[in-house]
C-alpha cells in the first residue's frame, strides 16, 4: 500500500470518528443537517478529500474509491439512524400533547324515551291483543253523526251536555270520545268484531283529574251470544293484569245512551287524604239502536263495549295526583318512566 493511501486512510478514519461523534451529539434535525452539509456539501470535508483523487496513481485510485465508499456508507447509515430517532421523539411528543384524561367524567348525550302515556297505551293494547283484540284508528275531527247520532245521542238528548264539546265550523267537532270508531268499524265490517281503538279525545273540561285533551281506548266486541258476564270477565281480567291482583276495583251501575245496561268501573287510588275511588272507564252492552244505525240485526247479534281513560290508568298505576303533569313536558317527571 502506498504511503499516500495510508495518509488518506488515516485522514478519512479521523474524519469518520469525528463525524460519527458529532452525529451522536446532535440535539436536533437542524444540527444533523448542518453536519451533513459540512461533510457531503459542495465544500464539505469528504467532498474536498474526493477532489484529491486526481493526485493518486492509477493503482491507488480503486483502493481510495473503496475506502471513501465504506466511510460514506458508515456516516450515512449513522445519520439515518439519528433521523429516525428524531422522528420517533417528535411523534412521542405529539402523542403526549394530545393525551386524553380518561378519568374525566363522560358526557352522555341524553336519549329520548317513550312518553308514559304511550307506554301505558302499549301495555293496555298488549293485554287485549292476548284476548284477540286488534287495533283500529279513527279521525280526531268528527261530525255529529259518528260522535253522537249513530251512538243513540240525538240532538235534543240531555246526555249531549255531559260531553262539553269543542265545536268547529261546518258541523264538525273535536271527537269527545273514541266511541265513533265503533260506528266507523261496524259500518265497514261484519261481525265477529273484536277491536281496540286508542287515541286523543277533547272536552271543554279541566281540573286535577280532567284535562281538555286526554286519551281513551275504546273496546268493542260483537258476535252472537255475547253476554254482560263476558264484559265483566274481560274487564276484571284486564284490570288485574294491568294493576296486579291486589288492587281494589268496583263495578257501578251507570248510564250511556249507546249501551244498555251500562256500568262504570272505579279503582282504588291512594292520595294524601287516604284511599279514594277514581273512575277509569265506562262500559256496557251495545244498545240495539246503535246496531240499527249500522244495519246490524239486533235479534242476531249482541255486543260489549268499553271506553277507558288512559291518563287515569297511569295516575293510579304510578300514584300521580294531578293529571296536568303529563302535558307539562318536564323531563324530570318524564325520565322516571
Ligand atoms: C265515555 O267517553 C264513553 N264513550 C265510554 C264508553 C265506551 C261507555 C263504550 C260505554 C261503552 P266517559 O265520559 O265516562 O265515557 O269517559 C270514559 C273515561 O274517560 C272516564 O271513565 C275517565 O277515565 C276518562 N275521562 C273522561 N273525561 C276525562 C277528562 N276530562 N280528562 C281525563 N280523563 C277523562
Amino acid at each position: 500500500m502506498s504511503e499516500q493511501i495510508i495518509i488518506f486512510e488515516n485522514h478519512l478514519n479521523t474524519l469518520k470518528t469525528q463525524t460519527l461523534n458529532n452525529i451522536k451529539n446532535a440535539n436536533n434535525p437542524e444540527e444533523l443537517d448542518s453536519i451533513r452539509i459540512s461533510i457531503f456539501g459542495k465544500k464539505g470535508q469528504l467532498t474536498e478529500v474526493l477532489k484529491k483523487v486526481g493526485n493518486l496513481s492509477a493503482e491507488d485510485r480503486p483502493k481510495f474509491g473503496k475506502l471513501t465508499n465504506v466511510i460514506k456508507q458508515d456516516i450515512k447509515s449513522c445519520m439515518d439512524d439519528k433521523h429516525q430517532y428524531f422522528e420517533r421523539k417528535q411523534l412521542e411528543a405529539s402523542l403526549n400533547l394530545k393525551k386524553e384524561d380518561i378519568t374525566l367524567p363522560t358526557y352522555f348525550k341524553s336519549l329520548g324515551n317513550q312518553h308514559v302515556i304511550s307506554q301505558v297505551i302499549s301495555d293496555i293494547t298488549d293485554i287485549f291483543s292476548r284476548l284477540g283484540f286488534c287495533v283500529k284508528e279513527g279521525p280526531e275531527i268528527e261530525n255529529d253523526f259518528y260522535n253522537f247520532e249513530a251512538l243513540n245521542i240525538p240532538d235534543d238528548h240531555p246526555a249531549k251536555d255531559m260531553h262539553d264539546t269543542f265545536y268547529l265550523s261546518d258541523g264538525y267537532l273535536l271527537r269527545t270520545h273514541t266511541s265513533p270508531v265503533q260506528i266507523r268499524t261496524m259500518l265497514k265490517e261484519k261481525p265477529p268484531i273484536r277491536i281496540l281503538a286508542p287515541g286523543k279525545v277533547y272536552r271543554c273540561d279541566a281540573d286535577t283529574s280532567h284535562s281538555p285533551i286526554f286519551h281513551q281506548i275504546e273496546g268493542l266486541l260483537v258476535d252472537q251470544h255475547v253476554t254482560f258476564s263476558e264484559l265483566k270477565g274481560i274487564l276484571t281480567f284486564f284490570l288485574k293484569e294491568f294493576f296486579g291482583n291486589d288492587k281494589k276495583i268496583r263495578f257501578r251501575p251507570s248510564y250511556f245512551p249507546f249501551t244498555e245496561p251500562s256500568t262504570e268501573v272505579d279503582v282504588e287510588f291512594h292520595t294524601k287524604k287516604g284511599p279514594q275511588w277514581l273512575e277509569i272507564l265506562g262500559a256496557g252492552m251495545v244498545n240495539r239502536n246503535v246496531f240499527r244505525s249500522v244495519n246490524y240485526d239486533p235479534s242476531k247479534f249482541t255486543g260489549l263495549a268499553f271506553g277507558l281513560g288512559i291518563e287515569r290508568m297511569a295516575m293510579i298505576k304510578y300514584n300521580i295526583p294531578d293529571i296536568r303533569i303529563f302535558y307539562e313536558n318536564d323531563c324530570r317527571f318524564l325520565n322516571q318512566f
